[in-house]
């Protein structure tokens, strides 16, 4: 009986704030002091019978239940407030969250056009391509007689090619993250003539 006090004695010292519980809790409290000092002390042979000891803890097990529905009870309100913040915070969160989910810079298509020289020089029509960096596609138009591709490198390293092809157009598509790639005619002596640029990815 001693123990059952001294462990309920902090529960009820850290609820001072909570009136209803604390008049349970001391109330527990109250019956376990009586039950180990009073009745304990003065007769050895307690509880003398069953009846007494389901008395007892008939007691003893409502004033526990008391005492922890008025913890329960009381303790609510702050869950619901604590909850209720947590909402406002998810809420807030989830408010904010969009912005970044809708703009990421791998997610960006750029289609750039590219044409050769119609007759038959050995050129393209720019010299600077830009895109964002993502997923890139370069169409080249060859309405020249003469076959060209378009090759886009990262210094020494072909990234990729259109097919060698003359009438119509091809495409090649790659991932390119930031940076300055070259593009150029693959075709020997066609770079060397003037067919090649820079491919600006910001
Ligand atoms: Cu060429």
């Amino acid at each position: 009986m001693h123990t059952l006090a001294l462990q309920l004695t902090p529960i009820v010292a850290a609820e001072k704030s909570n009136v209803p519980f604390y008049v349970a809790g001391g109330l527990l409290v109250a019956w376990a002091l009586l039950l180990s000092l009073v009745i304990g002390a003065r007769r050895s042979d307690f509880p003398a019978d069953i009846g007494q000891q389901r008395g007892v803890i008939a007691i003893t097990a409502i004033l526990v239940i008391a005492a922890v529905s008025m913890a329960v009870a009381t303790s609510g309100g702050s869950t619901s407030k604590a909850a209720a913040s947590t909402q406002t915070s998810t809420a807030g969160e989830s408010a904010s969250t969009p912005a970044p989910a809708s703009s990421p810079a791998s997610a960006a298509k750029s289609s750039l056009k590219l044409a050769t020289n119609a007759e038959g020089q050995l050129s393209y029509d720019t010299k600077q391509l830009s895109a964002k960096a993502g997923t890139v596609t370069i169409a080249l138009a060859n309405s020249s007689p003469v076959e060209h591709n378009v090759t886009i490198a990262e210094g020494t390293k072909v990234l990729g090619a259109t097919p060698t092809f003359t009438g119509g157009s091809k495409s090649v598509t790659l991932k390119l993250k930031p940076g300055k790639y070259t593009f150029y005619c693959s075709v020997p002596g066609h770079r060397q003539a003037g067919m090649e640029g820079t491919l600006t990815v910001s």
